[in-house]
């Protein structure tokens, strides 16, 4: 069983380096040209659809902008789908 913990943990390392954080606009906006597109938002959130988008997509754009990012993220709850995933790996008995 220490193994198993051992492995999923290392594991995740790599996930939760990228997923422990809300996730900020500009480090979703790849290309930054200050507006975050589906290919760019599905990098966070690969279940995200082109319907998620048009839902805060208050400009009509077709993409997110920084406030309407910060809209899509809240409602989307970023957090706790990344803790849902990490598991707290450094103290696995303190639950
Ligand atoms: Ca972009
Ligand atoms: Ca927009």
């Amino acid at each position: 069983m220490k193994t198993l913990i051992a492995v999923s943990a290392t594991a995740l390392l790599g996930t939760a380096a990228a997923m422990a954080q809300a996730p900020e606009f500009a480090e979703v906006d790849a290309d930054a040209n200050g507006e975050v597109t589906l290919a760019e938002l599905q990098e966070i959130a690969p279940d995200a659809t082109q319907d998620d988008i048009d839902s805060y997509d208050i400009d009509d754009s077709g993409t997110l902008s920084d406030n309407e990012f910060v809209a899509w993220s809240v409602s989307y709850d970023v957090d706790a789908e990344a803790e849902s995933d990490v598991d707290e790996p450094m103290a696995p008995q303190n639950r």
